[in-house]
């Protein structure tokens, strides 16, 4: 990418130089008609127009963080809102070192607040800052994220129904776009986005009640729309009915994303955006919580425990079917619904994350060892979609055993 943002500004640089010797020229002899039968005025003339498609060209293929390219034309409401790719070239170039780099984009799933029990409603403030930044997809891949609070998903954020919640949103002085927040969890014009419209450096405040309980995404909703959710600005908020959730051993935060990149899985360095691929709804990269596993483990429980995973799909285009491998969902809220007349559903295998959407999902652990939880769209395996639950406890053989072996390690046959 580097080497694109050279050869833009180098033909940038030199297709003004020309253009300034053509004025020149065109000065001096004061008529653009005889300057151009001179060798030495058409041919400055000759390399700005030829630089400045190169640079162009380079520059569509290279813009690292533009909302949409120049001309192209897509049908979204009230138009697209098009940075000048060149400019956001620059731009991104110049405050390149601003960025901050974050070791581990990946939100760590046990980030679930605890239970609010029993409580009446109350006035609850937020806090949230967006945030663009640097950080690893997989080793040596990286890309420019944006964030809430430098980390994808952004925070999980827990209320109880009926309470009324102030939320304030700033964007880091280091920022190089608007952000806003759309909590689905909201009940008004665009879910709180028009509200919280905020420059880098302003802070924006909104007063919002919480009507329906229910497990809800927010994300950016800020024109490119898709181009901001696929950057990282997506996460959780619960808003827990008045009765509560039944209580759990553990409770878990996976949030489903996509990565849309120039250039092959895998690329090393820093991976511009690929607005063309997200258009057509064809990431390199599907994620849980912002970046691929590295092998460790992300979630961790023990035989007997009854956990709970809050699952969200902050998309932009493809439906998850998540699920574990070698567990059966004992209980599911179906695209995170509940209240007094919603079906929760039993034994279920694998459950439809819509994008937008989510599920929560509870299931006893029987049987220790290493189980892979993936989008069942298979092939997304191969786009990361996977993270490993390590289950670590006593065997249990009359649930699961192998039959005229020795010695079968059971983390083994977690796989
Ligand atoms: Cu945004």
């Amino acid at each position: 990418m580097l080497l694109y943002i050279i050869i833009g500004l180098v033909s940038f640089v030199l297709g003004v130089t020309a253009f300034i010797f053509f004025i020149i020229h065109v000065i001096r002899f004061r008529s653009i008609k005889q300057s151009l039968k001179k060798k030495s005025v058409w041919l400055p003339l000759l390399f700005f127009i030829l630089f400045f498609v190169i640079g162009y060209l380079s520059d569509k293929t290279s813009s690292p963080h533009f909302a949409m390219p120049p001309f192209m034309h897509t049908q979204a409401p009230g138009g697209v809102n098009p940075d000048l790719p060149f400019i956001a070239v620059i731009s991104f170039f110049k405050n390149y070192n601003r960025f901050e780099r974050v070791d581990d984009i990946s939100q760590s799933p046990d980030s679930v607040p605890p239970a609010i029990g029993n409580r009446n409603q109350q006035e609850v403030t937020i806090k949230m800052k967006t945030k663009e930044v640097i950080s690893e997809v997989s080793p040596g891949v990286y890309f420019n994220y944006w964030t809430y609070d430098g980390k994808v998903p952004g925070p999980f954020l827990r209320i109880k129904e009926g309470d009324t919640v102030i939320l304030s949103l700033t964007n880091d002085e280091s920022s190089l776009h608007h952000h806003n927040i759309d909590l689905h969890a909201v009940t008004g014009p665009g879910g709180g986005a028009v509200l919280t419209d905020v420059m880098p450096g302003e802070t924006k405040t909104f007063k919002w009640k919480a009507l329906n309980p229910g497990l809800y995404i927010y994300h950016c909703a800020m024109p490119n729309v898709s181009s901001h959710n696929s950057h990282g600005q997506y996460g959780l908020i619960l808003v827990e009915p008045k009765e509560g959730l039944p209580p759990v051993d553990k409770e878990f935060y996976i949030v489903q994303g996509e990565l849309y990149t120039i250039g092959n899985i895998g690329k090393k360095g820093l991976n511009a955006f690929d607005t063309q691929a997200l258009i057509d709804g064809n990431p390199n990269y599907v994620t849980f919580n912002g970046r691929i596993d590295n092998k460790t483990p992300r979630l961790k429980a023990k035989v007997g425990d009854n956990i709970r995973i809050y699952v969200g799909n902050g998309g932009v285009n493809l439906i998850s079917s998540f699920h574990v491998i070698g567990e059966i969902f004992d209980t599911v809220y179906p695209e995170g619904a509940m209240g007094p007349n919603s079906t929760k559903l039993q034994n279920v295998q694998t459950t439809a994350v819509l994008p937008g959407g989510s599920s929560i999902v509870e299931f006893k652990l029987d049987v220790p060892g290493k189980y892979l939880i993936v989008d069942h769209a298979l092939a997304r395996m191969n786009k990361g979609a996977w993270a490993i639950l390590e289950v670590i406890g006593d065997s249990n053989p009359d649930i699961f055993s192998g039959v005229g072996m020795k010695n079968i390690n059971n983390e083994e046959m977690g796989h």
